[in-house]
């Protein structure tokens, strides 16, 4: 960052719109002068004052209370003022403008984050928690991104890290002393370090593969045969009446996506047309939709009507389902089979049976919905991660996968110690601390042997 710390640099807070209360927050090491210009002297960092609020041409435009808080003792580690007016748009444009006036410019979005994550006042991982707890759609969410947030997976990733750094000074050690008569790379202490960090890596990437799913959700398909009741499921999981539903077969011709959170497992569930051959060219397009959207799905909810089970018709279905798609038979209308709702007992496939005309059995379609999403089990351990973290951590498990091949076969050792810096590097881009001279100086400091 070419002009870090430089600007001062001043955005509203608050979201936009009407509102009772409105935000101007200034950042940088102009804040306080700038502040000054808008409301006149400021109060000691920390307390809250109130003040005049004055625009460029000096008029008085709002009243307020205003708070500061010194470098470094603020959220971006700089001089940070907070004006808090009322939250009216031309209100606090007016504001923006004066700060703007005075030697400010306007924020970039999340540049207040940056400038925290560039002093040090938060890693990349706890900088992306942030906007996280934003969009939080459920208090599962809310609960994980505090966690990210308040440190938890960044000391995961230090944990590892600092296994992995174990592993490159006891190989590159190796490499140094490899004319010395110590076998280093026999030694067992290796082995049992490598087999450590690659089943901590391996719990990491699953549980950040769970705080994944709680952020950005999962895509499932309802399909079938007409008739079923696929249109009536989305109502029952939507809550709306979002799908027409009519027991004429062949209702549901357009695709239709909802998104909804279900019990804190956000899903966008889709129900396509019933599954059948026709010679009605518009439900044909339906059809041919539905196949495609099913190849868009994780996870595919395959009704059939309890009263029949599954019939020819649905097999042949189930065969041409799009492969390595996870499928949940669900019989439906079970009021009318007369037959228990929950899960069917000594079934080859997983399945279950509901009514979603009458509400029966959805909490254990629910309850599958968040073992298929890998939440069932999660508890209150999650943390919010996201695919960039998920893309790291497998980079991560590659290289440190090549660096056991190539250890455990005596080959190529500086082949080895440049997969354990890959895998080092790798793992470090979450939490955005890469640092080499953070390994030299942990070489250096544990092979003091005075040569
Ligand atoms: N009794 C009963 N009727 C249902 C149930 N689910 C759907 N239906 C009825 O079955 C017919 C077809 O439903 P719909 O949702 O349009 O099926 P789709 O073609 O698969 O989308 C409608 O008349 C629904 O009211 C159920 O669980 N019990
Ligand atoms: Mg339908």
């Amino acid at each position: 960052m070419s002009d870090r710390g430089a600007d001062t640099i001043a955005a509203v807070a608050t979201a936009p719109g009407r509102g009772a209360v409105g935000i101007l927050r200034l950042s940088g090491p102009q804040a306080f002068t700038v502040a000054t210009s808008l409301c006149g002297t400021l109060p000691p960092p920390r307390q809250a004052a109130l003040r005049v609020f004055r625009d460029e041409l000096g008029q008085r435009c709002d009243q307020g209370l205003v708070l500061c808080f010194a470098a470094p003792h603020s959220y971006t580690g700089e001089d940070v003022v907070e004006l808090q007016g009322h939250g009216g748009p031309a209100v606090l444009d007016l504001l923006l403008r004066s700060a703007c006036a005075h030697g400010a410019r306007i924020a970039r979005p999340g540049e207040f984050s940056e400038r925290a994550f560039l002093n040090d006042k938060l890693d990349l991982a706890q900088a992306e928690a942030v906007a996280d707890l934003i969009d939080a759609h459920s208090r599962a969410a809310v609960l994980a991104a505090n966690r990210s947030l308040e440190g938890e997976f960044s000391r995961r990733i230090g944990t590892l890290a600092a296994q992995l750094l174990d592993l490159r000074v006891f190989v590159e050690g190796a490499l140094d002393f490899s004319d010395e008569d110590i076998d280093w790379l026999s030694e067992p202490q290796l082995a049992e370090s490598m087999e450590l960090a690659s089943t901590a890596l391996d719990l990491l990437l699953s549980r950040a593969g769970q705080g994944r799913r709680l952020r950005e959700g999962m895509v499932i398909a309802i399909a079938g045969r007409p008739n079923v009741g696929k249109s009536t499921l989305l109502n029952r999981l939507a809550g709306s009446d979002a799908a027409i539903v009519s027991d004429v077969p062949g209702t549901t011709r357009d695709t239709l996506r909802e998104h909804l959170v279900l019990d804190g497992l956000p899903l966008t569930v889709i129900d396509t047309a019933g599954l059948r051959q026709t010679d009605d060219p518009v439900e044909a397009e339906g059809v041919r939709r539905a196949w495609q959207t099913l190849e868009q799905a994780e996870l595919i909810l395959f009704i059939a009507d309890d009263r029949s089970g599954l019939t020819s018709e649905d097999l042949a279905l189930l065969a041409q389902l799009p492969p390595a798609r996870e499928v949940l038979r669900v019989f439906n209308k079970c009021d009318l089979s007369g037959n228990p709702d929950g899960i069917v007992e000594n079934s080859e496939h997983r399945a279950l049976r509901i009514s979603a005309a009458q509400g029966a059995g959805l909490d254990a379609l629910c309850r599958e919905l968040h073992a298929a999403a890998g939440l069932l089990d999660a508890g209150e351990g999650l943390f919010s991660a996201r695919a960039r973290h998920l893309d790291a951590l497998q980079q991560t498990r590659l290289h440190l996968h090549d660096a056991r091949i190539r250890l455990y076969a005596r080959q190529a050792v500086e082949l080895a110690a440049e997969d354990l810096r890959l895998a080092h590097d790798a793992l470090g881009t979450i939490t955005g601390r890469v640092d080499s001279e953070h390994l030299l100086g942990a070489v250096f400091s544990r092979f003091c042997i005075g040569k």
